[in-house]
């Protein structure tokens, strides 16, 4: 940047950009609008533009954005819990989800279990190794990603919102992809306070070129609203909310914990709260499970604490295991590790 002039430009144009970011996140977030799906495309060609103007060149050619070498990065868990992974707090479920092998549960026997006439959750181990998805290698290999995507423009959420809605995500930064990585996810050994989430993002569409190392699994019997990537550090937290489409959540790779209640229960036990947007159809509750034993949650949300424990669900969801989750179903998912996954809205 040369004069004082460009770098006042730039700056209009990063603070223009972070707005748009803004606005495209929480349109994307209303996962609801099946149907009438708002796309962030519009909103991202032009943040992405308005980025580019205000980017000096060597940013737009090292996958640094500063012109330094890019740093090692961590390969994501593919396999077990790494050592020291947190487990669950809380109160545990008490009421097993059925759990299926792909390669012999095809999607006529989900179809009649779990999906018609009654919605049921279940978990689907193996898909991505029964379908062999290249993915399960080329995801997970963050500097493979920086190589061919760095230069992907991406919402970052830093920090977690607080479930009542009453704190939103702290900070969100719209970045190049590489920039998230590396500040992120380059020394897996060293342990980051700072929480970070590309969230519900519509990478796939962003690059299309991604498409062709997964398949849409065959338990969305033919119909896809929308697919999302969702990669960040361990304790990343998506709180408890319902979605109007069914959805089977896909992890490629990493560990992460999610609480299910039916949509009884929620009617019943989680006050929902049709906030946002798109309130006609997602709700959210302003409980987090996780304070279950907080004197103060309970008397402000006295039939949290009647949920009979058989109505429960807790899933551990690790690398090649994928849930389906009924549209109308609450969900709470935290990540226990670093993460990368797929879902898909049908
Ligand atoms: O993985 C997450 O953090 C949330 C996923 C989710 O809420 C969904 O797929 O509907």
């Amino acid at each position: 940047m040369d004069s004082p002039r460009d770098e006042r430009k730039a700056r209009i144009a990063v603070e223009r950009a972070t707005a748009l970011a803004e606005l495209a996140t929480t349109h994307g977030c209303e996962s609801g609008a099946i149907g009438d799906v708002r796309w962030v495309g519009d909103a991202y060609v032009a943040a992405s533009d308005a980025f580019d103007a205000a980017t000096t060149t060597s940013d737009l050619t090292s996958p640094t954005g500063s012109g330094r070498p890019p740093p090692p990065l961590a390969r994501l868990p593919t396999a077990g819990v790494p050592t020291g992974v947190p487990t669950p707090s809380g109160r545990p479920g008490a009421n097993g989800v059925p759990t299926y092998d792909a390669s012999s549960f095809r999607a006529p026997a989900f179809v009649n279990a779990h999906l018609s006439p009654r919605r049921s959750p279940c978990v689907i181990r193996g898909l991505m190794r029964h379908q062999k998805w290249s993915a399960a290698e080329t995801f997970p290999d963050l500097e493979w990603l920086r190589s061919h995507h760095g230069d992907a423009l991406v919402p970052v959420e830093i920090g977690v919102a607080s479930a009542d809605g009453k704190r939103a995500v702290p900070r969100i930064e719209l970045t190049r992809l590489a920039t998230f990585l590396n500040d992120h996810f380059a020394d897996a050994t060293t342990p980051r306070d700072d929480v970070a989430y590309v969230s519900q993002h519509s990478l796939l569409h962003q690059r299309p070129e991604l498409q062709r190392h997964f398949a849409v699994p065959e338990y969305c019997v033919g119909r896809l609203a929308a697919a999302n990537a969702w990669i960040g550090t361990a304790g990343t937290i998506t709180h408890l909310h319902t979605d109007a489409a069914d959805n089977i959540l896909t992890q490629v790779a990493g560990i992460k914990s999610v609480r299910l209640y039916s949509p009884d229960v929620g009617e019943a036990h989680l006050y929902p709260e049709r906030r946002g947007g798109n309130g006609a159809v997602n709700a959210f509750s302003p409980i987090d499970p996780d304070d279950a034993n907080s004197p103060e949650l309970l008397s402000r949300y006295p039939k949290f604490g009647e949920i009979p424990e058989e109505e429960i669900m807790d899933v551990e969801l690790g690398p090649d295991d994928s849930l389906f989750i009924p549209k109308g179903w609450w969900h709470r998912v935290v990540a226990r590790t670093p993460s990368f996954s797929l879902n898909f809205w049908f």
